[in-house]
């Protein structure tokens, strides 16, 4: 299968990468660095020391002998992206090319827009061109579960049944995102629904939950291929940052009362989930919905889980409450469907099963490179609404 990464130099795009290149698909990556560039903008950086993309393709071939094509660019511009797809002639399209950020698209307009900009833009160029150059190819688009919001009832995987005044029709869920960068995933997923019903273009939209962990088998194989891991404000995802705090001393950064809840997975898992995506392509005309999370867990969860994985490796862990810079529900229903992966036959990784050799040994082994400015939380969802306010919860004494 020939397989087309775009965000092929980030977390989820260079694991990606080398785990098809791996099993004997011809791959090629795009990316523009603009990961990388916005981590400059906000004096950060990923733990893990990343290679550029050049030094990891060359040590993949050095170590593996397959070759990973780079296209160096913005899925933004026309010119570039329909060229790429157009030579390429992609069997596979898997989309992570977008800015993966909440609170990066909360700091003010200029952020909301250029949140928008670039990923509602930049999928909407990859639409045209697969209609104009590749219109058989399958375009597997990493969404998020995010953008359901989470309602008072359960989340089905995309569609429903509805019946309203006597008539029943299967439509989209509602959305109701909690970001402006959320809010993207939705527009997207709207305009590939379009695509695919007027062009006959086939396409997976992947709810993705929270992704946590480092290892992979391919990044394993060297240190020069180990693929980006963050843990700051803008960019860390809750599991990730709470490793990386535990282990520099820093009180866990629980938002609120903690009782948010929502899907996680290991990266392995995401791997695995679009790999069997990429193996079973829908029929054309249709935008398939899968939503991709293993396991469900409140924040609290999350922080009760380190707190007893860094127990293991010797270290004691405290918990800050601090005062939720987001706007979101603290307490609520959450039952969302994923049986559509499973029944093509995903084996999931359990998080207890995974924290403490694949995460946070890791982590201790690049301790030194923590910044510890990044940590704590200060782009707020309201303006005016900075006050601090952190309370440190002592476990001991309370079994909430
Ligand atoms: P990432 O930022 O590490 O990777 C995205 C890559 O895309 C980066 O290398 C970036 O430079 C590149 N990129 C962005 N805009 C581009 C453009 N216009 N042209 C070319 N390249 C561009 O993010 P990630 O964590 O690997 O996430 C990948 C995708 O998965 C994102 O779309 C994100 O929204 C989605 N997702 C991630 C998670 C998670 O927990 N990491 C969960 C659900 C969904
Ligand atoms: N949270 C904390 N403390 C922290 C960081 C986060 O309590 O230090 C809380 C947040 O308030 C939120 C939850 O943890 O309730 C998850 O936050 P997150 O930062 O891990 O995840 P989120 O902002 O939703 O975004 C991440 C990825 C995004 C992806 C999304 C999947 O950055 O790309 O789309 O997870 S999902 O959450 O299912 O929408």
């Amino acid at each position: 299968m020939r397989v087309l990464v775009l965000g092929g130099d980030g977390y989820l795009g260079w694991a990606t990468a080398m785990y098809f290149s791996k099993r004997g698909h011809t791959v090629g990556v795009v990316d523009n660095f603009l990961r990388r560039l916005m981590h400059a903008e906000r004096g950060t950086n990923s733990l893990t020391p990343i290679q550029s993309l050049h030094v990891r393709v060359d040590a993949w071939k050095e170590i593996t002998g397959e070759t990973i094509e780079m296209f160096i660019g913005d899925v933004q511009d026309w010119f570039f992206i329909s060229k790429v797809i157009r030579d390429f002639q992609p069997d596979t399209i898997v989309h992570y090319g977008e800015i993966p950020s909440a609170p990066y698209s909360m700091i003010d307009v200029h952020h909301a827009v250029k949140v928008h900009e670039n990923n509602v833009n930049g999928t909407l160029n990859v639409l045209w061109a697969m209609h104009e150059f590749a219109p058989e190819s399958h375009l597997i688009k990493l969404g998020t579960m995010g953008e359901y919001g989470t309602p008072n009832i359960d989340i089905p995987e995309g569609y429903f049944e509805v019946e309203y005044r006597g008539r029943k029709d299967t439509l989209p869920f509602p959305k109701q995102p909690g970001s402006f960068y959320h809010l993207t995933k939705v527009h997207d997923s709207n305009n590939i629904m379009f695509a695919c019903k007027i062009w006959g273009l086939r396409a997976t939209d992947l709810n993705q939950g929270v992704v946590y962990g480092i290892e992979t088998e391919e990044g394993n194989l060297d240190d020069r291929l180990l693929t980006r891991f963050d843990y700051d404000e803008s960019f860390g995802t809750a599991l990730n940052r709470f490793c990386v705090q535990a282990v520099a001393g820093i009180p866990l950064t629980l938002f609120g009362k903690g009782r948010q809840t929502r899907g996680y997975l290991n990266i392995l898992d995401t791997l695995q989930c679009v790999e069997l995506t990429a193996l079973n392509p829908p029929a054309a005309g249709k935008m398939r919905v899968f939503n991709q999370w293993v396991e469900r867990f409140s924040v609290f969860d999350l922080a009760r889980h380190v707190r007893t994985a860094a127990k293991e490796v010797g270290i004691d862990v405290k918990i800050a409450h601090y005062k939720n810079p987001r706007v979101e529900a603290e307490e609520h229903y959450y039952n969302p469907d994923h049986n559509e992966l499973y029944d093509l036959g995903l084996k999931p990784h359990l998080l207890d099963d995974t924290l403490v050799e694949s995460v946070i040994r890791r982590v201790i082994q690049y301790k030194d490179r923590i910044i510890e400015h990044s940590i704590v939380p200060r782009i707020y969802w309201e303006r005016g609404d900075t006050d601090e306010y952190v309370e440190i919860y002592d476990m001991e004494n309370n079994n909430d």
